[in-house]
């Protein structure tokens, strides 16, 4: 299987994030990267080739464009108002106050345009962001050309952003702009298959009303797990997107038993909607000794999925998402890779 993968990540480093009423420093690091791109030649998985330069129209069909027009701008006006560190929001527009006017203020915009304070911006961020999204369309382009698969190794991660706002270490979805590409290029239906540990909030909100992407998430259950507002089971799509999202939301604790049955359900209604391509959301958070997450599933189970999403037969492109038990994340995601190859 080819990867593709980028140095430019590396900018994103230094920010801190908010976890349990203490600034830590973020648990997205750029050696979650590194460890996956070093365990990828030690396997021999398959060639690592350099991304090329997409623009963002596509980016722009499943993002609005003030949003993706925001982001770069985010670093240079931090610096502007005489202030280092990282740069994060600190208020949010709740219901009841006013949405229809966009304040001009850059703290006010980053509370826009958010969902949490886990989008930490530093001077290489937004070069790192880019980076990402043209990472994921390269490895598409791979899988387009005829390739079975192909490993998009992204930083920073996407499904947790939605049309215009970023959460949870995601600033771009860059599985969304990869399946909205496939389409782009002549696909009917793709689907999207999220396997990390925390919903995809923000590919099922983009999708939720289409009929072309099918959405099958399985992850902590939203009554006490992040992203809480989202993920519960009776989330089934609307208008022509009705059934076409399908949410797995389970308990803290859960093991390979509860959660391979949640895996095989979904790749039965994957298979039954027949898509041309799958994107997987790769997160490898699920693992037992994952620092932010509550799952206990091992490293000798993650070939195992690699081998289900194989079964199915169709291309698949993975998408790296989250993952924070920094070593093992490496074998754990090229578990899957090789699972996938057989
Ligand atoms: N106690 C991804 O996996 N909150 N994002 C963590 C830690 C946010 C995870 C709080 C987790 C976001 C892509
Ligand atoms: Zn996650």
């Amino acid at each position: 299987m080819k990867s593709v993968y980028s140095p430019r990540h590396m900018g994103h480093s230094g920010n801190v994030e908010l976890v349990a009423g203490a600034i830590v420093p973020a648990f997205e690091m750029p050696s979650r990267a590194e460890f996956i791109h070093e365990r990828l030649k030690e396997t021999g998985l398959g060639p690592i080739l350099a991304p090329e330069e997409h623009d963002l129209s596509t980016a722009a069909r499943v993002h609005k464009q003030n949003y993706l027009d925001f982001l770069p701008t985010v670093w240079d006006r931090w610096t502007a108002l005489g202030r280092d560190g990282t740069a994060l929001p600190y208020t949010w527009p709740t219901r009841g106050l006013r949405q229809d006017v966009i304040p001009e203020h850059l703290d006010a915009q980053l509370g826009y345009y958010s969902f949490d304070a886990g989008i930490g911006f530093v001077k290489g961020t937004w070069d790192a962001i880019k980076s990402s999204h043209d990472v994921a369309l390269t490895a598409a382009g791979l899988v387009n050309a005829g390739e079975r698969s192909a490993f998009a190794l992204c930083r920073p991660p996407g499904h947790h952003a939605g049309s215009d706002f970023m959460a949870g270490y995601c600033f771009i979805n860059n599985a969304a702009v990869a399946a909205q590409w496939f389409l782009d290029k002549g696909a009917k239906r793709v689907s999207i298959l999220d396997v990390d540990y925390h919903h995809g909030n923000g590919t099922q909100e983009i999708f939720y009303r289409r009929g072309d992407v099918q959405v099958i998430n399985l992850h902590g259950d939203p009554n006490d797990e992040y992203p809480y507002f989202l993920g519960f089971a009776d989330e089934r799509g609307e208008g022509a997107g009705e059934g076409f999202n399908i949410n797995y939301p389970m308990r803290h604790g859960t093991g390979w038993d509860r959660w391979s049955e949640a895996l095989e359900d979904g790749c039965r209604k994957l298979a039954d909607y027949a898509p041309d391509v799958v994107v997987v959301s790769l997160g490898v958070d699920t693992f037992e000794k994952d620092p932010i997450s509550k799952f206990r599933l091992k490293t000798e189970h993650y070939p195992l999925i690699g081998a289900r999403i194989a079964k199915l037969g169709l291309p698949t492109l993975f998408v790296m998402e989250g993952g924070y038990a920094v070593a093992e994340i490496a074998v754990n995601a090229v578990g899957v890779l090789q699972g996938f190859e057989g």
